[in-house]
Parts: C-alpha cells; structure tokens; sequence
C-alpha cells in the first residue's frame, strides 16, 4: 500500500525560524515595539499576516489593510535577503537519510509549510527534486492549526489520511496534522508538542523510529 511523509520546512529540514525572527524584529523595532526569543516561539507556523496582526497589538496604533500589507512586505524582503545566503550545508542532519529511505521505499514525499518562500528555500538546499508536491500556502486560505495544508497534500497524492504521516516542529502544525487524521511525529520538545503520536529531539533518528515501524 503507498504511503505518504509530509514534511513541514521550517524547524524541520532547516531552521529558518532565525531568520523569520531576525526580521520581524527589526520591523518590531522600526515601529516602537518589542520583539523577542519568545515571542518568536510563538509565531511558528503562524502565517505571515497573522504574525504581523500579533506584532501590531502590542502597540496601540491602528493600521489601515494597505499599511499592513506595506509592512508585511518590508518584513518578506527582510527576510528573503537573509535567506539568500542558504545552501544545501543548512539541512538539519537527518534529513537527508530519510528522503533518502522514503525515495528507496518508494513512499510519496510532500511538502506541507505555511511560507510562501518554501519553493525558494528548497531551490537553495538543492532538494526541490525529492518532493513529489509543495503545498501552495498561498492559495490555502486556513492556516495551520486547520487540517487543510495536510489534506491539500494527500489529496493530490490521492491517499487517505490513514496512509500519511507527518512532520512538525511546531504545536499548531501538530494540531493540523491531528485534525487531518493523520499519524504526527513531532520534532522537539515533547511538552510543548505533546499532541504528537511520537517526539524526537531532533530529525535524526526518523528512518529507525519512525517511518520504519509506520
Ligand atoms: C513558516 C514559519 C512561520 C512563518 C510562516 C510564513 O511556517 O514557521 O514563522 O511566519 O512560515 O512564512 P512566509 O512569511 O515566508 O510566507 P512552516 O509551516 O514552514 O513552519
Ligand atoms: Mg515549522
């Protein structure tokens, strides 16, 4: 029977949450307001509007949409800059041995991340090759933590959610892939992820603990 590991990007295959962090601070800054470590934590897998929503109310100016868009945009080139300097050394280990098996046991492999700057991210890792689809985060209007990523994914490989497995680093993307129905290994720490099936440190280790015994 063919399976399915859907993969989220950042925290994942590599970290860029740094860099989404780099930039939002410094649009934090730009306006008068805070921005730090742990306010960064609560951003993962938070969409690009809505992480700005969160920024703007910590403050007590109003923002017209186009303003909004204006700054989300200042926060993207930030952003894109920094990310430019990406090669295939920036994978987190591990990654690559399981591309490697899943290709080898011929399961599909998908890509399910909330930016719109994966295709580019995978472009400079040089992995674009390995997924069989990329979710188009632009034209899923639901962020995580609604199913709808992980769905988007095992229908255009035509499975059900019972054959699909997925990777998150963050809560809300594990609770999307529990919404979805779906098996969710979960990469860190195993209170914050508790809604996990399974959690480990890190990506080393996926192939023997847990697509294996999938
Ligand atoms: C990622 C990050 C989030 C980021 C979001 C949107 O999600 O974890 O911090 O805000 O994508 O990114 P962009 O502004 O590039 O469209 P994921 O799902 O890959 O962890
Ligand atoms: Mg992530």
């Amino acid at each position: 029977v063919q399976k399915a590991c859907i993969f989220d990007l950042d925290g994942v295959i590599t970290d860029t949450a740094h860099y989404h962090f780099l930039a939002w601070q410094r649009l934090a800054h730009s306006l008068g307001l805070p921005f730090d470590e742990d306010d960064n934590h609560r951003l993962k897998g938070v969409g690009r509007m809505e992480s700005l929503d969160y920024i703007l109310a910590k403050g007590t100016t109003a923002y017209s949409m186009d303003e909004r868009l204006a700054l989300a945009q200042q926060k993207n080139e930030d952003y894109k800059t920094l990310i430019g300097g990406i090669t295939p050394a920036d994978i987190l280990p591990g990654i690559v041995e399981a591309l490697d098996w899943l290709k080898a046991n011929n399961w599909r492999i998908g890509l399910a991340s909330a930016s719109r700057n994966a295709p580019q991210v995978l472009a400079s890792l040089e992995i674009t090759g390995a997924f069989d689809y990329v979710a188009d985060a632009g034209a899923i209007p639901k962020g995580k933590p609604a199913p709808d990523i992980f769905l988007d994914v095992a229908r255009a490989f035509g499975l059900p959610s019972s054959q699909c497995l997925g990777v998150e680093d963050a809560a809300s993307g594990v609770a999307a892939i529990k919404a979805a129905d779906m098996f969710a290994a979960g990469i860190g720490d195993a209170d914050i992820l508790a809604q996990a099936d399974i959690v480990l440190p890190s990506p080393e280790g996926l192939v023997e603990k847990v697509l294996k015994p999938f």
